[in-house]
C-alpha cells in the first residue's frame, strides 16, 4: 500500500513510556473502593468486583520469571486517534511479558467476540500501524455485551485461543461492558480477566482517576485547526456567519475546547443552557442579539461553535427524549412491527400532552430523527441532527422581526459546517501517540498482576511523559445507576462539562469580548516535528483543570 511521506516518518516514532513502565513493576494497592453513587445497588449488582482497590505501579527490583500469556484485543465504538498505539503498546507490554505471548484482535468490535470472528496480531501487522490514526487494524463496532449467551459464546473463542486476558477499548458503554464481563467471568470461575482502556474522542469518560480519554487531544486539534482556518476567510471576506457543529455526542467538552484554542465570536455550551433552564428560542435570541450588536459595528460575520448534543440538554426536549425511551421500551413489540408514519402516530399517541406539543413544535426532520433514531447502547444518534442548520435559520428569522423593530439593521448569510468524522481518525498528536502506547503498555502490567475489572489508568498528564505515573482503577467504582432504554441500569457515570471548573470559567470570562470584538485564534495544523512547547502541549481543558486542583 502506497504511504505519504508523513505516514513513513511518522512510522519511526518512538512513544516516550512513562519511566515508571519501563522496566519490571510491582502493583501496590490502595484503599478499597466505593463506586460514585448507588453504593448499594452497584455492590449488588458486582459482588466479585466491587470495592477493589486503587492500583499504582511502582520499580520492581526482583521480578519473578513470567509466562507467556495470550490476549484478545477489541476496539469499541466511535474511532479514536491513537487506537494503534494502544494495541501496539499492548503488544509490546505482553512480548515483554514473555516472547511467546500472542495478541488476537477480535474484529469489528464487541461482536468479532461473540461471532469468533479474529485475526492474529504479528509484529508485521503491528508495525504497519505504528502511531497511526483510524481503527482499522481490526475494526470497531457498536454491538453491546450484555447477555449471558453472547458471554458464554465469547468464552469459547477465549478457551480455544488459550487466552488469558481481554482488553477493550472503548468509551463509558464499552467500558461499563468490560465490568459487566468482568463479573460474570469471575462469577463462573472462568479465570478470564477483563481490563478497559478510556477511549473516546467526546471527553466524557474522566474523573478523579481517568484524567482524560485518549483522542480527545487530536480531535480538537484538528477540529480547532479547521476553525481557525474558516475564521481566517470570516475575517477576510467579512460576510459570512459560519455555524459550526461539533461531535462530541451528550457532553460540550469538545466545543469548549475549541472555543478556547480558537476564540470564536459564540460558544454554546449545552450544560449551561441545561442549568439556566433555556428554550430554543432562548438559545436563537442570545445569538440574534450577538449578530445584531456586531452588525450595529458593521461587522456582518462571525463564528459559532454548537456542540452537537445541544438538543437533549434543552429542558422540554429533554423530558421528550425520556418519554420517547420509556414508550418505546415499553412497547418494543408493537414499535418492532411498525414503521413510517405508522409507527410516528403510534409514538405521538402515546405522549404526554406537554411533550407532544413540544415534539410538534420541531422541524418534521429533527422530530423524526429524536423518535426513531437510536443506537445499540439507547443513545439518541445526535450528530446526524443538524442542529446548525436549524439555529440559523431560527436566528434568520428573529432578524427579520428584529429587523421590522427597527432592532437589526445588518445582513445575514449563514453558512454550515459540521466537524465529527474528520477528526476522529487523524493521525495521534505526540500527546495521544505517548498515552496511548502506555495506556496500551499498562495494559499488559495490569494483566500480569493478575487483576480484572480494571481500568488502565495513566495520571500527571500535564507533565511530560516520562513523568506520567501508572495504574488500574476498578471500573464499579466509576458507576452509578441511570434509566436507559427505559430500565435503570449500572453504567460508567458520563462526566459533562462543569460549570464551576476552571476551563469553563477561563471561557466565560471572555466570551463578551470574544462576541464583540474578533479575537479569532489560528491554532493551525497538529505538529508532529519541533519544539516540545508546539508539539507536546495537552489540551487546554487538562491544563486549566490542573490549575484548579
Ligand atoms: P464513542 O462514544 O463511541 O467514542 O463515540 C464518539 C462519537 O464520535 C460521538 O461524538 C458521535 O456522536 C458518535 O460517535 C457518532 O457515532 P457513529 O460513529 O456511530 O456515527
Amino acid at each position: 500500500m502506497k504511504k505519504s511521506p508523513l505516514q513513513k516518518a511518522r512510522a519511526a516514532y518512538q512513544p516516550k513510556l512513562p519511566i515508571v513502565l519501563t522496566g519490571a513493576v510491582k502493583a501496590v494497592a490502595g484503599k478499597p473502593t466505593e463506586s460514585v453513587a448507588d453504593q448499594e445497588e452497584i455492590k449488588r449488582l458486582f459482588p466479585n468486583t466491587y470495592g477493589l482497590p486503587e492500583l499504582h505501579f511502582e520499580k520492581n527490583a526482583n521480578p519473578s520469571a513470567n509466562h507467556p500469556v495470550n490476549v484478545g484485543v477489541i476496539l469499541s465504538g466511535g474511532q479514536a486517534p491513537g487506537g494503534h498505539n494502544v494495541i501496539s503498546g499492548l503488544f509490546d507490554g505482553i512480548k515483554k511479558i514473555h516472547r511467546d505471548s500472542r495478541l488476537f484482535g477480535f474484529l469489528m468490535g464487541p461482536g468479532g467476540l461473540v461471532e469468533h470472528r479474529y485475526i492474529e496480531l504479528t509484529a508485521p501487522i503491528i508495525n504497519e500501524y505504528r502511531n497511526t490514526g483510524g481503527f482499522d487494524i481490526i475494526g470497531s463496532g457498536r454491538t453491546k455485551l450484555e447477555t449471558k449467551e453472547q458471554f458464554d459464546k465469547g468464552l469459547e473463542i477465549i478457551r480455544e485461543l488459550n487466552i488469558r486476558a481481554i482488553v477493550i477499548i472503548g468509551g463509558d458503554d464499552s467500558n461499563t461492558n468490560a465490568a459487566v464481563l468482568a463479573e460474570y467471568y469471575k462469577s463462573i470461575g472462568a479465570d478470564v480477566q477483563v481490563i478497559g482502556c478510556p477511549k473516546t474522542i467526546d471527553g466524557d469518560l474522566k474523573n478523579e482517576c481517568i484524567e482524560t480519554s485518549f483522542g480527545f487531544d487530536t480531535a480538537t486539534k484538528v477540529y480547532s485547526e479547521v476553525i481557525g482556518n474558516i475564521q481566517r476567510d470570516c475575517n477576510s471576506a467579512k460576510k459570512y456567519w459560519h455555524f459550526i457543529k461539533l461531535m462530541g455526542r451528550s457532553a460540550s467538552h469538545i466545543a469548549l475546547e475549541c472555543a478556547l484554542q480558537t476564540q470564536p465570536n459564540i460558544c454554546i455550551v449545552s450544560e449551561e443552557v441545561e442549568a439556566r433552564n433555556l428554550t430554543l428560542q432562548d438559545v436563537v435570541n442570545n445569538i440574534a442579539d450577538i449578530v445584531a450588536a456586531r452588525a450595529a459595528e458593521g461587522n456582518n460575520f462571525g463564528t459559532v461553535l454548537i456542540p452537537e448534543g445541544l438538543i437533549e440538554f434543552i429542558p422540554a426536549i429533554k423530558a421528550l427524549i425520556a418519554e420517547l425511551n420509556n414508550v418505546l421500551a415499553e412497547n418494543a413489540d408493537q414499535t418492532a412491527a411498525l414503521s413510517g408514519t405508522e409507527l410516528e402516530d403510534f409514538i405521538k399517541s402515546h405522549l404526554s400532552q406537554a411533550n407532544a406539543a413540544t415534539l410538534a413544535s420541531l422541524p418534521a426532520s429533527v422530530a423524526r430523527q429524536l423518535m426513531l433514531d437510536r443506537d445499540p447502547h439507547g443513545n439518541v444518534q445526535v450528530s446526524l441532527i443538524e442542529t446548525e442548520k436549524l439555529l440559523s435559520e431560527m436566528v434568520a428569522r428573529r432578524l427579520e422581526v428584529m429587523a421590522a423593530e427597527g432592532k437589526f439593521n445588518g445582513k445575514f448569510a449563514s453558512l454550515h459546517h459540521f466537524f465529527g468524522y474528520e477528526g476522529r481518525c487523524a493521525d495521534p498528536s505526540n500527546f495521544d501517540a505517548d498515552y496511548c502506547y502506555a495506556l496500551g503498555f499498562n495494559a499488559a502490567c495490569l494483566i500480569n498482576s493478575g487483576v480484572t475489572g480494571y481500568m488502565s489508568s495513566i495520571r500527571n498528564l500535564v507533565k511530560p511523559s516520562v513523568q506520567w505515573t501508572a495504574g488500574g482503577i476498578p471500573i464499579t467504582m466509576m458507576m452509578n445507576i441511570e434509566r436507559r432504554n427505559g430500565a435503570d441500569k449500572p453504567v460508567i457515570q458520563k462526566a459533562l462539562v462543569r460549570l464551576d471548573g476552571e476551563p469553563f470559567r477561563r471561557f466565560a470570562a471572555q466570551r463578551d469580548d470574544w462576541a464583540m470584538n474578533t479575537c479569532y485564534v489560528y491554532p493551525g495544523p497538529i505538529q508532529y516535528f519541533g519544539p516540545a512547547e508546539v508539539c507536546d502541549q495537552p489540551s487546554l481543558t487538562l491544563r486549566y483543570e490542573h490549575i484548579s486542583k
